[in-house]
This record gives structure tokens, C-alpha cells and sequence, in this order.
């Protein structure tokens, strides 16, 4: 006899380089699904109000200084730290939107000196793997247009432009390209299109893990 399955929840990841507008989206696709009684739930890391998130948020504020090992493994940690809540939510069927993912953590943490990509993606085997990637990105006329970085670390375009390189490294044919140079309401269909799809196909797949 076939079990009666539940419909679980999809798992979206939302990526890119700051000021890529994907914060704005993530919640707009939540908001979006909820009010159209698809639970949903909107998630962004680094979760800045676990205890590992205090430490990174001292980190971003440069208040701290870490070495980049440590601070490497710590935003892993904070990813860890959320993963049986996360895994739990998407089983009982909430749709997750991740506002950046592992993936932030190869990019930013690889576009620094000395460390390399396989050795960033070593503490995230296990996790859970997204049902979809969607990368936003912007060419350098479009970035300038937009309002400036703030003051944190990791801010300043050149760095910006290592991640973004990166993401095109570690990215594979599964993940969506996005061009973000268009307005909110625009971008939003996009974004929708492509959610909608990836919770259709996603509910009765297994949800996979990190190799
Ligand atoms: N960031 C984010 C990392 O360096 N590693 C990670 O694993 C993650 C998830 O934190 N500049 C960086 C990217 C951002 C910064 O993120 C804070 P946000 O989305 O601006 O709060």
C-alpha cells in the first residue's frame, strides 16, 4: 500500500552580493505566499539573534576581530545551529525562503587570502540542500546606481567583486541566474514564477543533504 505522504515544504535559496535587492524579494515572496495560504516562512543568515549570531554580528560591526578560520566556522555554526528547525519546518510543510545559505559562506569566506573553496564547503556537508538557488546578480553600472555599502565588513567593492566571482565558481547548472537590474515589482514576477514551480516540484522529493 502507498504511504500517504504530506506535501513537504520547498527549501529556496536566495543569493548574491550585497545590495542585490534579494533581501527585499525574500520577504516579498513570503508575504506573497502566506496572504495566498501557502505557509511560508522568510529565514536569513547569518541568524543574528542565536548566540553564534551575536559573535557574528560583533564580527560584521568590527567589534571583534576573528581569525578567518574561526569566523568561517562560526557563520557554519550558526547555519548548524538552525538546521533541526529548519529541517522539522520544511518536513511539516512551511516553504522556506533563505536569504544567503552555505553558498555566502564559500563566497565571502573564499574571496579572502589562503582560503580555499573545498575547504570552506568542508563544515557544510550535512546541511540541508536547496530545492532551488536563484543567484542575483548586477553588472558594475547597475551596483553603482544603487545606494552605497554601509560600513560593515566586508563593504567595499573590491571585495564584492571576489564574491561574485566566486559564486560563479561554486555555482552548477541547477542554480537560476537572476538579473537584478530591474525594478521590485518587475523582479518580483520573476521571482514568483520561479518559486511557485520549485514548491510544485519539490513536495514529494525527498529533501536532500549536502554531499
Ligand atoms: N556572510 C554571510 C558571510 O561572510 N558568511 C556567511 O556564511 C553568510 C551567511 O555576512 N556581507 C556575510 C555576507 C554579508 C554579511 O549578511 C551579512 P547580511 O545578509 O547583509 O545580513
Amino acid at each position: 500500500i502507498m504511504a500517504n505522504k504530506i506535501p513537504r515544504g520547498a527549501f529556496i535559496v536566495f543569493e548574491g552580493c550585497d545590495r542585490s535587492g534579494k533581501t527585499t524579494q525574500a520577504k516579498k515572496i513570503v508575504e506573497y505566499l502566506n496572504e495566498h495560504n501557502v505557509p511560508s516562512q522568510f529565514v536569513n543568515f547569518p541568524d543574528r539573534t542565536t548566540s553564534t549570531g551575536q559573535v557574528i554580528n560583533d564580527y560584521l560591526r568590527k567589534k571583534i576581530e576573528l581569525s578567518d578560520q574561526a569566523a568561517h566556522l562560526i557563520f557554519s555554526a550558526n547555519r548548524w545551529e538552525r538546521e533541526p528547525t529548519l529541517t522539522k519546518l520544511i518536513n511539516q510543510g512551511t516553504n522556506i525562503i533563505c536569504d544567503r545559505y552555505s553558498f555566502s559562506g564559500v563566497a565571502f569566506s573564499a574571496a579572502k587570502e589562503g582560503m580555499d573553496i573545498s575547504w570552506c564547503f568542508a563544515p557544510e556537508k550535512g546541511l540541508p540542500k536547496p530545492d532551488a538557488v536563484l543567484l542575483f546578480s548586477l553588472n558594475e553600472e547597475a551596483l553603482s546606481k544603487r545606494e552605497g555599502f554601509g560600513d560593515e565588513r566586508y563593504e567595499v567593492s573590491d571585495f564584492q567583486k571576489k564574491v561574485a566571482e566566486n559564486f560563479n565558481k561554486i555555482k552548477d547548472n541547477t542554480w537560476i541566474d537572476i538579473d537584478a537590474d530591474k525594478d521590485i515589482e518587475s523582479l518580483g514576477v520573476v521571482v514568483k514564477d520561479i518559486v511557485m514551480d520549485t514548491i510544485q516540484r519539490s513536495q514529494y522529493k525527498p529533501l536532500e543533504k549536502f554531499v
